[in-house]
């Protein structure tokens, strides 16, 4: 069972792992405990480029982190790493394996999310009982090899109509400077908000994580309390 109620989960700052991101003379695991202490409500560890037993080292120190300050881990792609630590979830790519063969595999309780670019993404990750998606990428990034085009605010709020019941959060690009115009901008036209952001090296690049994080979460909070 996994230690975080699925149905408390907060998904306003959502933290993806770069660990190749993190600037010299700054360590990965502080900088995932900094953000966390500014605000990040949810952490994925996301791991493009390590072997397995580094992958597990990694989540397992990671997840006692994230459990230590009371928020879920949530394991990129690798159900089987999600088992060994015994992660809150994981995060499927439109590639990755199939929702429901995941939650066959999983602990019940687990949360699955799933990444999404187009309204037919999220009507199917809705039918297959995801928990919640990641929209994206809005913005350009530096981050990811994209195979997908950029869809803008615009594309996000067609995404988010199609998987109307399911938690949403964008991803790709954002920044202090952009995520109040992405959190407005996305609202779609039968009026379905982000549940939150996801971000990855607006805050693994940064000498001052705790400060970064605690300005996007308080921009999200902000908005989630007035839109
Ligand atoms: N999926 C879509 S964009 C992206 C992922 C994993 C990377 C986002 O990284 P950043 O640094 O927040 O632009
Ligand atoms: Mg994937």
């Amino acid at each position: 069972m996994p230690f975080i109620p699925k149905h408390s989960v907060d998904y306003s700052l959502y933290l993806v792992t770069g660990r190749d991101l993190v600037p010299p003379g700054h360590d990965y695991y502080h900088t995932v405990e900094e953000a966390v202490k500014g605000g990040v409500t949810i952490v994925q560890i996301r791991e493009k480029k390590c072997d397995t037993g580094e992958f597990i080292a990694v989540a397992q120190k990671t997840k006692e982190i994230c459990h230590r300050h009371g928020i879920p881990i949530i394991v990129n792609d690798r159900i089987d790493v999600a088992l060994a630590i015994g992660a809150d979830g994981v995060h499927l790519g439109q590639t990755d394996m199939p929702v429901s063969i995941a939650r066959s595999l999983l602990p019940e309780g687990s949360i699955i999310g799933v990444s999404c670019n187009t309204p037919g993404h999220s009507q199917k990750a809705r039918e297959d009982g995801a928990d919640y998606i990641g929209i994206g990428a809005v913005w350009g990034t530096q981050t990811k090899q994209l195979t997908e085009p950029i869809i803008g605010v615009r594309g996000v709020g067609e995404v988010l109509d199609s998987g109307v019941e399911i938690k949403a959060v964008a991803i790709g690009g954002i920044t202090t400077g952009n995520v109040s115009r992405t959190l407005h901008g996305s609202v779609s036209v039968h009026g379905k908000a982000l549940e939150g952001v996801a971000v990855v090296s607006e805050i693994m690049a940064s000498t001052t994580p705790q400060q970064v994080a605690r300005r996007l979460f308080e921009i999200v909070h902000g908005y989630k309390l007035a839109p």
